[in-house]
């Protein structure tokens, strides 16, 4: 299945939106930025139901965009996550589903991948990615050399326990490749990035821009400045969420100052599900698990200019699919010789309630890159470590297994993953490697 981008649609323009006067004055493509967090549970901002967690500037992003329901990320841990949000695929489709980049690996993004950076970068875009990278640590894999002009940020995790780069001083952050400060402190971390975030900004008024801004907070160590440390209802984790909430307001409020709100769409949504300990309900399981709980996550998408307002989206949508959008958004054409697992997401974000999904199936991948699941409409099959079918709109919390009496829409399922996974052995591409 190959997807062309500009099939029926108009670049620059989701269909039946933002027809105003002013908007057409403006011919340049709309500006982008994607704000990622780490291991943030599907019910911790208040617009998904957080009891504790309050969250005024994102749920106002919401009443303003279209928040998704049933929005799902294509792996349940970091790595594998990020290369799907950036090449548009099922990071097994790329060589990159087994497990996290760590500071001795020596694999990244293939070289003759085009990361979603490089396909807007071709169309005339700056682009910066500013925050946690986790994608290869080698001079080919870094954000720099995968289509991104600007960098700021962790290449590597802040993993306390690995102690990663001890040796030299810690993790440093890093501005283009020259270390700025070692070892990062965590609770330094989404002020000094937000600021970044809209320094960048500021300087591409004229635009158009991608700006991908992937957050460390909430992933653990949790730290946070004293400003918001023992503010929330929710712990620590909780502060983490509500100062992510603050540099999201801040954000939103410098496109409407500059008067580029009409112009910028903006997603906001997490990399899988919250890490061991905590919780992802109403939904089962967490991090590193192929139960909901571990890739279903929030995801809000606002742009007055381009995005519904207002409203609810309960289809199946994924993070693979802003790069087939934006692609159509930007007049970018996608790659022809290669599947692209991701969709074009335009209906759903202009006609939220009416549209319907472009995926006849989502395959959930474990942590090691293996399928385990499938899922269409509201059916939902493990495959592994046993069968078992949920109905997801009558069980969210994949409690009751209703394998007895539904034998045809399990045989239905399991067509489903067994083509996928031939399809997958056919057309694999292969992450790039350092020798
Ligand atoms: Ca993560």
């Amino acid at each position: 299945m190959l997807v062309t981008a500009a099939a029926g649609g108009v670049p620059g323009r989701l269909h039946g939106a933002g027809a105003s006067p002013a908007d057409r004055s403006n011919d340049k493509p709309p500006n982008f930025i994607i704000i990622f967090t780490d291991d943030q549970g599907y019910q911790d901002l208040g617009c998904y139901g957080s009891p504790n967690i309050k969250t005024p500037c994102i749920d106002q992003m919401a009443a303003e965009g279209v928040r998704f329901t049933d929005f799902y990320v294509a792996a349940p841990i970091c790595s594998p996550s990020r290369a799907a949000l950036m090449t548009g695929c099922y990071p097994s489709r790329v060589g990159l589903g087994n497990w996290v980049q760590r500071p001795d690996s020596r694999i990244g993004i293939g070289p003759d991948e085009v990361t979603l950076a490089e396909l807007l970068k071709r169309k005339g875009y700056a682009t910066a990615c500013i925050g946690k990278w986790h994608l290869g640590f080698l001079p080919p894999f870094v954000p720099t050399s995968q289509g991104f002009d600007y960098y700021f940020g962790l290449y590597h995790n802040l993993d306390l326990e690995a102690d990663y780069l001890a040796d030299q001083g810690g993790v440093p952050i890093l501005r283009n490749g020259q270390v700025v400060k070692r070892p990062a402190d965590p609770a330094e971390l989404t002020e000094l990035y937000t600021d970044e975030a809209i320094a960048f900004i500021r300087s591409k008024r004229e635009g158009p821009f991608f700006l991908y801004l992937a957050h460390t907070m909430p992933h653990m160590p949790l730290g946070v400045s004293e400003r918001f440390k023992g503010k929330s209802k929710g712990g620590l984790y909780g502060d983490v969420i509500e100062c992510l909430d603050w540099s999201t307001g801040r954000i939103l409020d410098t496109l409407r100052e500059l008067e580029m709100d009409r112009r910028t769409i903006v997603v906001y949504t997490s990399d899988n599900g919250p890490g061991p300990g905590a919780s992802a309900l109403p939904l089962r399981g967490r991090k590193l698990t192929t139960y909901e709980g571990g890739l279903r996550v929030p995801c809000i998408v606002w742009g007055p200019g381009h995005v519904a307002r207002g409203q609810v989206c309960r289809e199946l949508a994924t993070s693979m699919d802003f790069y087939p959008t934006f692609a159509r958004l930007a007049g970018a054409v996608l790659p022809s010789d290669r599947v692209i697992d991701g969709r074009d997401i335009g209906p759903l974000l202009v006609e939220p309630a009416k549209a319907k999904s472009p995926h006849d199936a989502f395959f959930y991948h474990g942590s090691l890159g293996e399928v385990s699941a499938v899922r269409s409409g509201k059916w939902k099959l493990f495959l592994t470590p046993q069968t078992a079918l949920y109905d997801l709109d009558a069980d969210i919390g994949e409690q009751h297994d209703v394998l007895r009496g539904n034998a045809a829409v399990v045989r239905e399922l399991r067509d489903k993953a067994i083509a996928f996974q031939e399809d997958m052995r056919r057309n694999t591409r292969p992450a790039g490697t350092v020798q």
